[in-house]
């Protein structure tokens, strides 16, 4: 084979985010960005030629193209075989668990997650490594830094590869697999989870569940696991039918963007007692119960507090970690069970060595992402495969287990308020303000809250000893409240600015308060002492989670 060698410029924007590079599908259509960034990530891969590399992706707008060119590039660069899903589709737990299976050297993720899809909407790219996890910092800092210079990429002469057929084609000498994007997934969680008593649940003439696939990647999941294999009905499995634009909804899984979910959980009368719903990829999930929300930071902690419950899990978990935005309602568990409970910046790739080191069994984050050692990936249907098998073993309500939980633990307040779409030079203005002012805070009373201690988040991880700074800023109260403040690493337009705001309240009488007013001394602060008035000229955050 003579591979064609393409000379291209290199790009300076390619710097991939908290969870790969994402921008508007516009950029990667645009000629050679997606060339380049895949070579990019070729160049830097040592065992490339001759290796097994997985590919798929969430289906939205430009999937099936990319992983025509993704393809060509492969067989050109000295890839060995492709695992490829059918139809280009892949969700990200179901990739990360195939790498591992099938001891890939890793996996091109085609995915921006639960950013809106389409024309107009978002792509993104994300590389996996062996171990089924997301690259760490230093191998995405290598990409960038590769595609920074960047003068010629490699493709195989252009022909369209079959990539709906089950079986192995092979293009130019590289055999490519098309595989069953949901078999190897379903057969795993049906080894994590007691599918006879989640049967049991769904069969009885009392429980109601539903799922909402939000026309994103998980329809193909549910309809194998939800539905045949735990027998829910199919009017119980709303939208599963991953759609290129999503259905021009908004595939993110929380109270806002999941509203037809909402309205039936929601509705005064014959609300099913458990509902669900994924994101884009597959990785998130939020829990309802009838006219009842379940924060992610809970459930984190509720699953770990319960984990022997669950047949794989029977023998108790190793430790947690959480991303440290994520509330501390975990860290109650793990005092109680006498584990670790790690706290590392926002992204998944943080807790890929805790898992290999078998340091944590458990993981989360606050924005709705749940996981365990089972893969590298959070994993949003085994959250809430989870949450089925509980209340089939408790044969309890969703409501009653978190709130028995929070009697027993206490519960932790807690929202996250967003400014989105802001002017970059705004977003900077307020990281620095904050930074400067946080010598001087510790000490400091405000009203009934005093300042405990403030930084700027460093992680050391405790395995390679690695350093990641300035992943949020940290203003700790006496009390144990915090308010955190960081930049989304996963927009594409603008900055966003997230505060987080805790607040922990062991008194059980109070825990059926209104979160935002019993955060609003905690909200009103963080608004002040970082200036979002003067220097946004904004009231409100864009959104409230
Ligand atoms: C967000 C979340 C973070 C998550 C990341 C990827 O990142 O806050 O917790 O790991 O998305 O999730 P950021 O940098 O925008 O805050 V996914 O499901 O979008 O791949
Ligand atoms: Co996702």
């Amino acid at each position: 084979m003579n591979p064609l060698i393409k000379k291209t410029q290199p790009f300076n924007d390619q710097k991939p985010g908290t969870s790969g590079l994402r921008k508007s599908v516009k950029y990667f259509k645009a000629d050679n960005y997606l060339q380049n960034f895949i070579q990019s990530i070729f160049n830097c891969l040592d065992k490339l030629e001759g290796s097994t590399l997985v590919l798929g992706g969430d289906g939205r707008y430009f999937n099936r193209e990319a992983i025509q060119i993704i393809l060509r590039m492969a067989a050109a660069n000295g890839v060995g075989k492709v695992l490829l899903g059918q139809g280009g589709i892949l969700s990200t737990p179901a990739a990360s668990h195939i790498i591992r299976k099938y001891e890939a050297l890793g996996g091109i993720l085609l995915t921006a997650s639960h950013n809106p899809g389409g024309p107009d909407g978002d792509f993104g790219v994300k590389f996996n490594i062996s171990n089924g996890g997301p690259a760490p910092e230093k191998l995405t800092n290598a990409i960038f830094e590769t595609s920074r210079q960047l003068s010629e990429y490699k493709i195989a002469e252009a022909q369209v590869s079959p990539i709906d057929k089950l079986g192995t084609f092979t293009l130019e000498e590289m055999p490519v697999e098309v595989i069953d994007p949901v078999k190897d997934y379903a057969d795993l969680m049906e080894s994590i989870f007691d599918f006879e008593k989640i049967r049991e649940l769904v069969a009885a003439p009392d429980f109601n569940a539903c799922f909402d696939a939000m026309n994103a990647v998980t329809g193909p999941y549910a309809e194998e696991i939800l539905g045949k294999r735990l027998g829910m009905d199919k009017h119980a499995l709303m939208n599963t039918q991953p759609l290129m634009n999503f259905g021009g909804k908004h595939p993110d899984p929380n109270l806002t963007t999941a509203r037809q979910l909402v309205a039936k959980m929601y509705a005064p009368k014959d609300a099913p007692q458990f509902g669900a719903a994924s994101d884009g990829d597959g990785d998130r999930h939020m829990i309802l119960g009838d006219y009842f929300f379940v924060n992610p930071s809970d459930s984190l902690a509720i699953l770990a507090a319960n984990a022997r419950k669950i047949p794989a899990y029977q023998e108790g978990i190793k430790g947690i970690a959480r991303s440290m935005p994520t509330s501390q309602a975990a860290d109650k568990v793990a005092e109680k069970l006498g584990i670790h409970c790690y706290e590392t910046p926002t992204g998944w790739k943080f807790f890929g060595n805790l898992l290999d080191h078998n340091e944590i069994t458990f993981c989360g984050e606050e924005s709705f992402g749940g996981g365990a050692d089972h893969i590298r990936e959070k994993d949003g249907l085994w959250a809430i495969l989870f949450w089925l098998n509980l209340l089939a073993v408790k044969q309890d309500s969703v409501e009653n287990i978190v709130r028995k939980h929070w009697a027993e633990y206490g519960r932790n307040y807690y929202s996250r308020h967003d400014y989105e779409r802001l002017p970059t030079k705004q977003a900077d203005e307020i990281m620095r303000h904050l930074q400067s002012s946080l010598a001087l805070l510790p000490g400091t009373q405000f009203d009934t809250l005093r300042v405990e201690k403030a930084d700027d988040f460093t992680y050391i991880d405790p395995i390679d000893h690695s350093i990641s700074e300035h992943q949020g800023i940290r203003i700790i109260f006496d009390n144990g409240s915090r308010i955190i403040y960081r930049l989304s690493g996963t927009g594409t337009e603008g900055a966003t600015l997230r505060i987080y705001l805790e607040r922990y309240e062991a008194d059980i009488r109070k825990h059926d308060l209104d979160i935002q007013e019993t955060l609003s001394e905690l909200i009103e602060l963080s608004v002040k002492l970082a200036k979002i008035k003067e220097i946004t000229q904004k009231d409100q955050p864009t959104a409230i989670v």
